[in-house]
């Protein structure tokens, strides 16, 4: 198959019962996988919390490695709010035109050297180096500090030989605690200080609770983003008339980018605990056990997407869930987008051909579900106009 197919791997499922199992380090896993139960289940976090055991809804669970509670992803309404109404603000500063600006430098900068390139690895040579040079201006950190994150590879929780690598792990802890007391030492204006100095459900945030909002900033947007972005790329290397297509029409560049969040769904699933016995498509669900959300899934239903595995640039109504939905929908959406926006436009403007030399697709393992989630390495060779 080619580079730029992303084989929906829950349809027979989807379309038999609606649901899907798999075994997580002992612990179930019902997975919901039809969009309107996903958006039911998801607003519903009364029944399906996400406040359990820091660790217990991610899939694999982290349990085994971490302690620290991670704001607001495993906090339920109504303290949720108050983190969120903290956050928010924040978060949209990529709507700013300065941000764009310097957004739009690294992104010059890192396509200019892929032209240079003879040929190069679009994972661990493009697109993380991309993701953490931006998330320096998301963090609001000198420039400098983007070369560590780099050092740490694609996922900071898993590595290439496991699932749940504390050691890995631990190094990201350690370097947070680091940057508090730094920020505590001298306050400057990035956000570790703003976190230190703010209060949320009326109270001051603890350092704990500083530490449990930067590991999720660190985490949640890196193979997400990593992984969109090397996808795009393998979409356009194969289709490179739809990247004329944006250079031509960039009124059509926001739905074209809808659209690849859309098929790729770079977050696959999400847990949540039931908090009682229940229910969902007729499938019983006994309290203290977990389901998923299945993004991904939701995001090829037939029943609400018209042909749902072409990337369609026309598609007018898409209503995808690949940031999530509802109280927790995802913080770092507006930051993601930008550099997708930004990055599709910049390709659309400069780039002749892509050309894929060899391809390892990231394949993840869910039970009997196997899905390409992305890849391991892209090489690639870069043509410009
Ligand atoms: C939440 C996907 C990028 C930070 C979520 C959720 C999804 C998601 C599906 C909902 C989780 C749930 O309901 O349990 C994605 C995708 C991304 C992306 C597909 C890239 C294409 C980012 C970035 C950041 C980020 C760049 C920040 C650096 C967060 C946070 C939450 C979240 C903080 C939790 C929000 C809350 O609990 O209120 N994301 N994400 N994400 N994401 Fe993202
Ligand atoms: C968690 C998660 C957040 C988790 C919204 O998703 O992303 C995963 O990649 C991390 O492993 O700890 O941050």
């Amino acid at each position: 198959i080619g580079v730029s197919d992303f084989p929906d791997a829950f349809l027979t499922k989807r379309t038999a019962s609606g649901m899907g199992q798999m075994d997580d380090q002992n612990d179930p896993v019902n997975m919901i996988l039809g969009l309107k139960n996903v958006r039911k289940a998801a607003h519903n976090c009364a029944v399906f919390q996400s406040g359990a055991k820091p660790g217990r809804i991610v899939i694999p669970s982290e349990v085994a490695i971490r302690e620290t509670r991670q704001i607001p992803f495993e906090v339920d309404p109504p303290d949720h709010g108050g983190f969120r109404e903290l956050l928010n603000p924040w978060f949209k500063r990529p709507l700013d035109e300065g941000y764009q600006a310097r957004l739009q430098a690294i992104i010059d900068e890192t396509i200019d050297s892929a032209f240079k390139a003879e040929s190069l690895d679009v994972v661990s040579q493009f697109a993380l180096p991309l993701q953490s040079k931006a998330l320096t201006l998301l963090l609001n950190t000198s420039m400098d500090k983007a070369q560590t994150w780099i050092d740490w590879g694609t996922h900071v929780f898993r590595s290439e030989d496991s699932d749940l690598d504390s050691d890995k792990a631990n190094i990201l802890y350690d370097y947070i605690d680091e940057q508090i007391e730094n920020a505590i030492a001298i306050p400057g204006d990035d956000l570790y200080s703003v976190l230190l100095n703010s209060e949320a459900n009326g109270k001051k945030l603890s350092k704990e609770e500083v530490k449990g909002v930067m590991i999720l900033t660190f985490a949640g947007g890196r193979d997400t983003v990593i992984n969109a972005i090397t996808n795009s790329i393998a979409y356009f290397s194969e289709n490179i008339s739809d990247l004329k297509r944006i250079d031509d029409e960039p009124e059509i560049l926001n739905r074209a980018v809808e659209e690849l969040i859309r098929y790729f769904s770079p977050l696959t699933q999400m847990g949540r605990v039931a908090t009682q016995d229940t229910s969902v498509c007729e499938h019983a669900i006994k309290a203290d056990t977990r389901v998923s959300l299945c993004w991904a899934s939701a995001n090829r239903d037939e029943k609400v997407f018209k042909d749902p595995n072409n990337v369609d640039f026309d598609r007018k109504v898409n209503p995808h869930i690949s940031f999530g939905f509802s109280h927790h929908n995802c913080l770092g959406a507006t930051h993601a987008r930008q550099i997708l926006r930004q990055l599709v436009l910049s390709l659309a403007n400069k780039v002749a051909q892509i050309e894929t030399i060899k391809a390892d697709e990231n394949i993840e393992k869910l039970g009997d579900f196997s899905r390409k989630v992305g890849f391991n390495s892209l090489h690639v060779s870069f043509k410009s106009k």
